[in-house]
């Protein structure tokens, strides 16, 4: 397994849309797993392909609790079929713009088709943190960032900030 490095903002690959995956082969799920390494390396609760670069319509997820045991599971393809008029709102975090935190209002549940690691077509019905997630996640294989749910005040204080950072790195990948 191998560690990628993640594009943070403001690289303008977070903005891509991803593409389908066509098949789901060795190369596939050797993806996956990278990407669940560079989760747990992170730590996130959540990745999409596109934060490491790769535009291609797949993200990893484990919201389990610190004390329960790992559940990494693996996204091809999703799409959301349903979503609840019921709205949550969730302090939101993204790997892609580090420490920074805000709050975002989504629908409370949604239903998600998607593939499995095995190419099996399944659907979830979530609700809570993982419905939050998913839709965090399926936004980025779109070009959409949490921060596109909030203020255009703080939109822009978020990204003057992380482009100056940027600007003194020299670059938008870690
Ligand atoms: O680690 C993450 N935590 C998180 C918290 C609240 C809502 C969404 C997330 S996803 C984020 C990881 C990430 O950036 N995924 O794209
Ligand atoms: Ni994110």
């Amino acid at each position: 397994m191998t560690l990628k490095p993640l594009a943070l903002l403001p690289d303008p690959i977070l903005r891509a849309k991803s593409d389908p995956i066509e098949r789901v082969d060795e190369d596939v799920r050797k993806l996956a797993d990278d990407m669940l390494e560079t989760m747990y390396d992170a730590p996130g609760i959540g990745l999409a392909a596109i934060q490491v670069g790769i535009p291609r319509r797949m993200l990893v997820i484990d919201c389990s609790k610190e004390e329960e045991e790992d559940a990494p599971l693996v996204f091809i393809n999703p799409q959301i079929v349903a979503s609840s008029d019921d709205r949550s709102a969730y302090e939101e975090g993204c790997l892609s713009i580090p420490d920074y935190y805000a709050e975002v209002e989504r629908p409370a549940y949604v239903t998600v088709d998607y593939l499995d690691r095995e190419g099996k077509q399944r659907q979830i019905e979530a609700e809570g943190l993982l419905a939050t997630c998913l839709q965090h996640e399926i936004d980025h294989l779109n070009g959409v960032l949490f921060i596109d749910h909030i203020s255009r005040l703080k939109q822009n204080m978020v990204i003057k900030k992380f482009t100056k950072l940027a600007k003194s790195r020299g670059g938008t990948r870690i």
